[in-house]
């Protein structure tokens, strides 16, 4: 159960930098992004992470709850200090999405997929959230802190989000979440390297491939207007293309709106 606190991924990480800055492990945390956030204004290094077993008050976007209780699940931040212009830093949510999808693929045989924006999918219901965030340190330095709820075990989430929601352990025998976070680790930091390199073209490809929004009918539900069209891109900011049915290509913001599929949440 407390595999995290012994600290049982840092012995199988591959990667260069993430995951080896200025660590913080606990037990019970507010929200890991909220105290890496604090690390990163402090100067805490590009790669530290910040992990715990429980939440008491893990978030969501939009000012939304995480639901996160003991190690029921894997609740974890980066800090990054992206070699990139601000601007292209929400292109960060895309490379935590594709690799949790990656991770959880190749450990645990399963066909999860991305729902744009920041959600990874498994037979219709959520199984991982990303929650970025940028701030600037007490230098000025931009960074960036990107979050990822990962439901493990069976009671990640609450009862009432059963038709939404699903744990790993519902489909398989989990890992030992110690893999899972390594395996994370080294391809967000793949993902990473290649946006810092090219940008979006960098994991367009992939993304596309793991992605069950693009080449998707969906319906954007938005405050004040709704519509249906194909998803055919997302751009360098991270907006989702979508041609309506009148042919005309409508760029659509991640927070504006709900994107749905034809037949509910995917
Ligand atoms: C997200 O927000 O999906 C981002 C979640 C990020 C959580 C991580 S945990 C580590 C780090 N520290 C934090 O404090 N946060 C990050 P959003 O797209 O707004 O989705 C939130 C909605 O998902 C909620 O309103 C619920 O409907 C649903 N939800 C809450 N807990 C869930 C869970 N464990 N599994 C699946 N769905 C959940």
């Amino acid at each position: 159960m407390h595999d995290l606190l012994s600290a049982a991924w840092q012995p199988l990480l591959t990667t260069r930098a993430v995951g080896r800055g200025d660590n913080c492990v606990e037990h019970t945390l507010t929200s890991t992004n909220t105290v890496l956030k604090e690390l990163a204004r402090n100067g805490a290094r590009h790669g530290s992470v910040c992990l715990c077993e429980c939440q008491t008050g893990g978030r969501g976007r939009l000012g939304r709850a995480w639901s996160s209780p003991e190690g029921r699940g894997i609740w974890c931040s980066v800090l990054l200090r992206p070699e990139m212009p601000a601007e292209r830093a929400p292109l960060i949510t895309f490379c935590a999405a594709l690799a949790v999808t990656r991770a959880v693929r190749r450990l645990c045989g399963l066909e999860v997929r991305i729902k744009w924006p920041n959600d990874v999918v498994l037979d219709g219901r959520k199984l991982c959230g990303v929650l970025l965030e940028m701030g600037f340190d007490v230098h000025g330095g931009m960074f960036v802190i990107v979050g990822t709820g990962l439901n493990v075990r069976r009671g990640a989430y609450p009862p009432e989000l059963s038709d939404r929601a699903i744990a790993l352990e519902e489909v398989c025998a989990p890992p030992e979440r110690g893999e899972l976070i390594a395996a994370y680790l080294s391809e967000l930091e793949l993902a990473l390297t290649e946006v810092e390199k090219s940008g979006l073209p960098g994991i367009a490809e992939a993304y596309r491939e793991l992605s069950c929004t693009l080449g998707s009918e969906v319906q954007v539900i938005g405050t004040e207007e709704r519509f249906t069209g194909v998803a055919e891109e997302i751009d360098q900011s991270g907006a989702l293309l979508v041609r309506d049915a009148d042919g005309e290509l409508r760029r659509v913001l991640a927070g504006d709106v709900s994107v749905r599929g034809m037949m509910g949440y995917v």
